[in-house]
């Protein structure tokens, strides 16, 4: 499992040519992520921006990259000069002629002089009738962004334009990142296979009396000992009723040998995560109402990733869904009434109020829009789509369940690829059959 594969400095070169043509006529400011301070003088761990290490390949804080299809040296990046003192401290630098060499920067400036981003930015803008820069993450930051256009505005003299509209580039990378090339499914399905074995370990190692916390520990060491770089989200363990929370991350409860646990947990590859969620019991088997609700949810579930194919929408997924699952809620007599109706008046949204699946691939929920021209026309599935197939049921201790369900949550999440035939189940590696997983747990 310990490979090299990566993205090629190559294909993100192609990357960047593709967004250049696609903005055309613009220019596009991409800031980095910052280095979020965690206490005093201590940083939380750093994790680029998914959009700025799509183009740029460069993990670094503090940077900028501006992208300018008008000039003949339309990429140009602004990084911090290599420092002596600070490569001591906290490691090696890339530095400017780094950037040059290794990441194909047209040009390469310090980020601490604020004089070179200005000149940058303002020639691009004077090259451009519009702008792509997203709004909203930083004040201060889109403070700079509005007096620079304002200033380019003045340079221009009485033209009587107006200044350069403003578009989010996570409109056009939303779109490139949404089809994912070769290299990048084979980093998805190196994710897959680490959080596959990793969940498929901790139906081995849990057992009763164990804390959410020590399998959350142990995932954590399947998915670093194999090589992933970190986390895609943070590990949802939750045992019990744990389970009715759809965000739980607390994974501070003691496990009992009748409860059902279930984990959703996805590690991260080179900037590409998984996503699997599976429940099992802490003790060897399925309780019959246990077994019941999550054979449930499984039907829904196979029946969602089986349909999955070029041409049909995630919206058509969860109408499935919802039917199969109100169709169930009937039959575990939660439920009364014409499936029709009880879909209509949306009974089922107590027992299943979240959505059927996501995007997914260098963020959990995938940029990419979900629509085709208007909101309600749901798009197309197209070859390289990566996506989630998550059908769940939660029967919190409060909910109007027959009592022998209360406390009973289950999800079933899968990761799949549209390919040109149909699709492909990247994370079949976890058992998700009642007797594959009880099999495990004796
Ligand atoms: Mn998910």
């Amino acid at each position: 499992m310990k490979t090299q594969l990566q993205i090629t400095p190559k294909e993100r070169a192609q990357r960047r040519q593709e967004f250049i043509g696609r903005i055309k006529g613009g220019a596009a400011f991409l800031f980095a992520a910052p280095h979020a301070i965690r206490n005093h003088d201590v940083h939380h761990p750093y994790r680029q921006d998914s959009n700025f290490y799509y183009l740029t390949g460069l993990d670094e804080p503090e940077s900028v990259a501006i992208f300018n299809p008008q000039s003949k040296k339309p990429f140009t990046l602004f990084l911090e000069p290599k420092d002596k003192t600070k490569e001591l401290w906290e490691g090696k630098m890339l530095g400017l002629e780094g950037a040059r060499q290794k990441l194909g920067a047209d040009e390469a400036k310090s980020s601490h002089d604020p004089n070179a981003f200005e000149e940058a930015a303002i020639e691009a803008l004077l090259q451009a009738d519009r702008l792509y820069y997203r709004v909203g993450v930083n004040t201060l930051r889109d403070q700079l962004i509005f007096s620079l256009m304002v200033k380019a505005a003045k340079k221009l003299g009485r033209t009587g334009r107006s200044l350069w509209p403003i578009f989010d580039p996570s409109e056009v990378l939303g779109e490139m990142r949404l089809v994912k090339s070769a290299n990048e499914i084979a980093c998805l399905q190196v994710a897959a296979n680490i959080t596959a074995q990793a969940h498929t370990e901790a139906m081995r190692y849990c057992k009763p009396g164990m804390y959410e916390f020590e399998l959350e520990a142990a995932l954590f060491h399947s998915f670093r000992a194999a090589g992933a770089g970190r986390l895609g989200y943070g590990s949802i363990v939750a045992s019990g009723e744990n389970a009715c929370v759809l965000h739980y991350v607390n994974n501070q409860r003691k496990m009992q040998e009748s409860d059902l646990i279930l984990i959703d947990a996805g590690a991260e590859y080179e900037y590409y995560t998984a996503d699997i969620t599976r429940c099992f019991p802490v003790g060897t088997h399925f309780s019959p109402e246990q077994k019941e609700v999550y054979q449930s949810v499984l039907l829904a579930q196979k029946e969602c990733v089986a349909m999955a194919k070029p041409g049909r929408t995630l919206k058509e997924i969860h109408q499935h869904a919802v039917e199969v699952l109100t169709e169930e809620l009937k039959r575990l007599k939660v439920l009364k009434g014409t499936t029709a109706s009880l879909i209509k008046s949306e009974a089922y949204r107590p027992f299943y109020p979240h959505g059927t699946g996501h995007w997914l691939g260098m963020d959990v929920h995938d940029l990419g829009r979900y629509y085709e021209e208007t909101y309600s026309n749901s798009r197309k599935l197209k070859p390289g789509m990566v996506f989630t197939v998550e059908p769940g049921l939660y029967f919190s201790a409060d909910s109007k369940v027959p009592a022998k369900f209360k406390g009973i949550g289950v999800r079933i999440e899968d990761d799949v690829l549209i390919t040109e035939k149909g699709h492909h189940v990247l994370t079949s590696a976890v058992p998700k059959e009642v007797e594959e997983i009880e099999s495990l747990r004796s």
